[in-house]
């Protein structure tokens, strides 16, 4: 038997060299393994949560320590044929180990894992085993000397060493640079032979299911050895000769049943067991076929995931690591926050290349779910070396990935950096470069020839954004994927309305976290959008600043924080959905919208939908709503106003519209009847008379559109331009099983109609948000919380909100 050990229990860790407070010399802790020294120190009150307040400018020393972890285990020798191994799954980042005081190995690669045959240093009885993590920062620092400095963004050469980039501060994250064993480390005990690797990949052929399974074996003697390959009650085996290490086994399945991104079938998942001698290997695989098609237009170039067949518009979203201590985040806080995401009627979701290979409970989740997964190679924002050291360590952490990902039927799309192509081109990283490595290799040759050898069922893309030709711009919007970042840096979120792109990869818009997220860790006297401690939370280049220019021409300015609250984040919402439901009205042009961003890693202001505590903010409300399987909108079209009809279902969308201008009072003004006939997985264009259209007085009136229980509206002047009325809310408010329901009727119109349920509890979580009702329509919000609440409360005015207290 194969017996594996976890080597968690008894770790200490101390603080060894480099730039250590006081208090801190000669003190050793407890250590949790898998974790991460800051955490350990937190669990000792040695220093306090860097989440909180200016906290993190106190930790910054930690990155500039070494950090030396130690622990004993008892060892028995089970029998002279036996090989022992010690396996760690994941170091951060620059260790060397050593077993009874002898060195073992040194590492320096965080995305990897690590295997040693440690027979003779073990000896029975107790044995010691510590592993000492170099300052990582100031590692860092000596590479990217000895490499040669290259251009990155942010303030340290997070490119000089294999460790996740956004540990040394992002424009969304803090400089929390971590040191630690982050990944199960154990002792593996085997005999004869183990199994090394497992690539199941599958492909269809009509209704027959192929699964091709590629096992590699470790082995210690001659004796052949049996692969067998167990699924859907079916046993198939292979023998390995002497001096074979790898084996193909084949099953054909007749009647398969296909995996779908949800919205398109299911998510059936196949049992998948191999056995080597006594090793055991145990997964699951999905049956689909997933194609990147990228061919010459009449547009320009396509970028479009069909899966089975079938083209799949991607409603996605950017997920960056969901905490900076990444060991936090365990199987049910991934399902909490991709669930959030399949709420929002998400069903791709993109792993950034400045964070990490999840761990497996991701992948499985998204499995189950039916989400998705284009997933970066870890390159971000920056020019790599592509010499060795870096290089060989680039090609193992690369092999590992793609071998171990290879089971999932979510696993969509291997994308080879974020961004590398564009910086190269218009960040001025050539004149630095002077002629040195940057990269490119690895994108174009390195990277794709892993997963053409290792796994050639999944397509590749070498960078996004990306054009598909040489010298053609890599972010031209008629070709391959594209970024939209001038909206937010330099342009207001109407000039989403500039582009038709092929696929939008990224692009966002900020706004603080929730009210409950952001009290927690700003104190009261702070509570202004640039006292220190706000700023401490907010990352991004001159973010304050972008944030208020961004109510510009929208909202008035804010009178108190409060009101920069809502507003700010009323206006994120309002942005995500102007640009999403503008690139799905281009579908099929545009093949995918994948937002900038999902999650954070920490409470902070930033483009996230859901903030650093997992609240959703109001913009996720807006995105599940933009990102429905049915979209209805008005949209500018040659000079006129529109109706679109996006229907994204497998089903055809067949209604009466009515669309009416109508006054604010609700007075209508002129109404055009027409009939909404689309496809499945189509988009129509309806034109609406100009009399219906054009506006008398646009501050004044308004358009609607509705078709069954959607509804479009068009505002023809901005809130800051017209004087919202006083909505007259009558509320009733009633107590269901686990909360309130509100009933809000408006007395004239309101816009954005809100109850920020969390500044009353924590806990406290509301269906849905930002209603827009026309005078005498009423909406219904349910909130689920265990705090007891009066009415006063629920009604108060920071509490029930709308756009229209804004304006007043
Ligand atoms: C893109 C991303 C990230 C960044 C985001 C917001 O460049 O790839 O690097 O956090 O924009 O600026």
């Amino acid at each position: 038997m194969t017996v594996r050990v976890a080597l968690h229990d008894g770790w200490t860790v101390r603080a060894l060299d480099g730039d250590i407070p006081d208090g801190m010399v000669g003190t050793t802790i407890p250590a949790t393994v898998p974790g991460s020294v800051h955490l350990d120190l937190m669990a000792a009150g040695l220093i306090p949560d860097p989440y909180i307040g200016e906290n993190e400018r106190l930790v910054g020393w930690i990155g500039r320590t070494a950090w030396r972890y130690e622990t004993t285990f008892v060892w028995d020798d089970p029998g002279a044929d036996t090989e022992v191994d010690l396996v760690a799954l994941g170091l951060d980042t620059v260790a060397t180990i050593e077993v009874n005081a002898t060195e073992l190995a040194r590492t320096e690669n965080m995305h990897r894992s690590y295997r040693f045959a440690v027979r003779d240093l073990l000896r029975v009885g107790e044995n010691t085993l510590a592993i000492t993590f170099a300052a990582a920062l100031t590692a860092a620092e000596r590479a990217s000397e000895a490499l040669g400095p290259r251009p990155h963004v942010n303030a340290h050469p997070f490119n000089a060493i294999r460790k996740m980039a956004c540990n040394f501060g992002w424009d969304w994250g803090p400089e929390l640079v971590t040191a630690g064993i982050w990944r199960s480390l154990r002792l593996e005990t085997w005999r004869e032979a183990r199994i090394a690797a497992v690539r199941p990949l599958v492909e269809i052929d009509g209704t027959t299911g192929l699964l091709r399974t590629h096992v590699d074996v470790q082995r210690a003697s001659d004796r052949p050895v049996t692969v067998e390959v167990e699924i859907a009650g079916r046993r198939t085996s292979a023998t390995l000769a002497p001096g074979e290490s790898s084996t193909l086994v084949e099953v054909a399945i007749a009647e398969v049943q296909l995996w779908w991104p949800h919205g398109y079938g299911d998510q059936p998942l196949y049992p998948l067991t191999v056995r080597v001698a006594d090793d055991q290997w145990a997964g699951r695989v999905g049956f689909r076929n997933v194609v990147l098609d990228t061919a010459a237009d009449e547009h320009g170039t396509r970028f479009a995931l069909h899966v089975n067949g079938i083209p799949v518009f991607a409603r996605g979203v950017n997920w960056i690591p969901d905490d900076c201590f990444p060991t936090r985040v365990d199987r049910a806080r991934y399902a909490e926050r991709l669930t959030q995401a399949r709420d929002a009627n998400v069903n791709l979701v993109r792993i950034w290349g400045g964070g990490i290979y999840e761990s497996d409970d991701f992948y499985d989740v998204c499995d189950e779910l039916g989400i998705l997964v284009w997933q970066d190679f870890l390159f971000a924002c920056a020019a790599y070396a592509e010499e060795e050291p870096l290089r060989g360590q680039v090609v193992a952490e690369a092999r590992e990935a793609v071998t171990r990902l290879s089971p999932h039927p979510s696993l969509a799309l291997w994308n080879g950096c974020n961004e590398n192509v564009w910086g190269h081109a218009d960040w001025g990283w050539q004149q630095s470069l002077q002629g040195r490595t940057w990269g490119l290799g690895y994108y174009t040759d390195v990277l794709p020839s892993i997963v053409a050898e290792l796994d050639p069922t999944r397509p590749y893309s070498p960078t996004s954004p990306n054009s598909f030709a040489a010298g053609r711009h890599p972010n031209d919007q008629a070709h391959g994927s594209m970024h939209i970042w001038d909206v937010w840096n330099e342009r207001d979120y109407t000039a989403y309305r500039r582009y038709v792109p092929r696929f939008v990869a990224e692009f966002g818009f900020q706004a603080p976290p929730t009210w409950a997220t952001l009290t927690r860790v700003i104190d009261e006297s702070s509570r202004t959008p640039d006292s220190p401690a706000m700023l401490a939370h907010q990352k991004a280049d001159d973010g304050t600043a972008k944030l208020t220019r961004a109510l510009q021409g929208h909202l008035p300015q804010p009178r108190s924080f409060d009101d920069w609250h809502w507003a700010t984040s009323l206006n994120q919402a309002r942005a995500v959905a102007y640009g999403v439901d503008h690139f799905r009205s281009w579908s099929p042009v545009c093949m995918g919208a994948v937002l900038w961003q999902l999650n954070d890693t920490w409470p902070v202001t930033s483009w996230a939908v859901v903030d650093g505590d997992g609240r959703r903010k109001p913009v996720w409300y807006a995105l599940r709503r933009s990102f429905a399987d049915r979209l209805l909108t008005l949209q500018p079209r040659d000079g006129e106003l529109a109706l679109v009809a996006v229907n994204d279902s497998a089903e055809p969308w067949r209604d009466e519209v009515t669309v009416s201008r109508r006054g604010i009072d609700g007075t209508v003004l002129a109404t055009a009847m027409a009939r909404v006939d689309v496809a499945p997985r189509a988009t129509a264009v309806l034109s609406v008379p100009s009399r219906v259209t054009l506006a008398g007085d646009p501050r004044r009136e308004v358009l609607v559109a509705d078709a069954g229980s959607l509804r479009a509206w068009w505002h023809y002047a901005e809130d800051v331009d017209t004087s919202l009325p006083d909505p007259d809310l009558d509320v009733t408010v009633e107590q269901v099983a686990d909360g309130y329901r509100l009933t809000v009727m408006a007395g004239a119109l309101v816009r954005d109609l809100a109850v920020l349920a969390d500044r009353l509890a924590g806990d406290a979580v509301v269906d849905d948000m930002l209603a827009t009702l026309l005078p005498g329509e009423s909406a219904t919000f349910t909130i689920r919380t265990a705090a007891v609440l009066t009415k006063e409360q629920l009604t108060d005015p920071l509490v029930l909100r709308s756009a229209n207290q804004l304006t007043s």
